[in-house]
């Protein structure tokens, strides 16, 4: 799809939306996870790669096309899935069963990279973006508990999950529109029909602001304040993994100062050594 020309661009503004994308898999057992009939016998897992919002917030007004490409020993190993298909689809199943992101369900026995391609609004003016996921179908791990944080809470499912950042710099105006209309709480509709209307939008900024209660809108840009099981990204997630990375940091800085002083110490011997060699 051809980037079009939206008009004007709004200057100094960047909109960012999270999302997430990767895979979980779930070998087969004779209990919760049985080999459907006609799968190969010689397939071990079921999988499913996705692209989907955070807390399965809505994203198909911003991200209408992905298309994953899958190992070759797969049949159509070429899949795309469009926003209008799932939203149409959607009118006829109840909300629960609503599906909010792209997803390709599959079975197997090996792992590989898929090629995840993101197609935008063509408001947007964006072009297309590849991201690269290596499906996991074994946890691993240097230790024990590394593969067992893989394993998702003795789900049994293995997981790989990717938070991303999809960044729309200086947007052009009628996609910034689409973008920053419509902050609502979650389950209730888009106003306007599909959020081209009538504008909350100013909202939006003011709702992150007053997230106390962590709750994440529809259309913002919000993540939960709390990890949650099944939601691992949250504002509590990236407090942890900045505090591990300062930990990491002063651990290196300690490393650095020791070896400084055990060098300093070995030069100082080493010319004391060549001085009494001298003599
Ligand atoms: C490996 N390099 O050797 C990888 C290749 C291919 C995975 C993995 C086949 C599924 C099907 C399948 O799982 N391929 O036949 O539908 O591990």
């Amino acid at each position: 799809m051809a980037p079009v020309n939206a008009g004007k661009r709004v200057k100094g503004v960047q909109i960012h939306r999270p999302f997430i994308y990767g895979t979980t898999a779930r070998p087969f057992n004779d209990t919760d996870n049985v080999r459907p009939p006609g799968v190969p016998a010689d397939h071990t897992h079921s999988w499913t790669v996705f692209v989907k919002g955070v807390e399965d917030t809505e994203i198909f007004y911003w991200l209408r096309r992905v298309q994953f490409k899958l190992h070759e020993s797969i049949p159509n190993h070429l899949r795309t899935l469009d926003a209008e298909t799932i939203s149409k689809e959607n009118e006829t199943k109840p909300p629960s069963k609503r599906q909010k992101g792209f997803a390709v369900h599959e079975t197997g026995w090996g792992e590989f990279e898929i090629t995840i391609k993101l197609y935008y609004d063509s408001k947007s003016g964006e072009k297309p973006q590849t991201l690269y996921h290596h499906l996991r179908l074994h946890p691993y791990g240097r230790t024990e508990a590394e593969k067992e944080a893989m394993r998702n809470n003795g789900t049994g499912e293995v997981v790989a999950w990717t938070y991303e950042e999809q960044l729309f710099n200086e947007p052009y105006e009628e996609f910034y529109k689409i973008l920053t209309t419509g902050a609502r709480d979650k389950g209730t509709p888009a106003p306007g029909g599909g959020g081209k209307g009538k504008g909350k939008g100013g909202k939006v900024a003011a709702a992150e602001e007053n997230n106390v209660k962590g709750d994440v809108k529809e259309r913002s840009a919000m993540i939960p304040l709390q990890t949650r099981p099944g939601q691992p990204f949250s504002r509590e997630a990236e407090q942890l993994e900045i505090k591990r990375i300062r930990e990491g940091e002063e651990k290196v800085q300690d490393m650095i100062l020791q070896m400084t002083r055990s060098h300093k110490a070995k030069e100082a011997e080493l010319a004391a050594l060549k001085e009494a060699n001298a003599a």
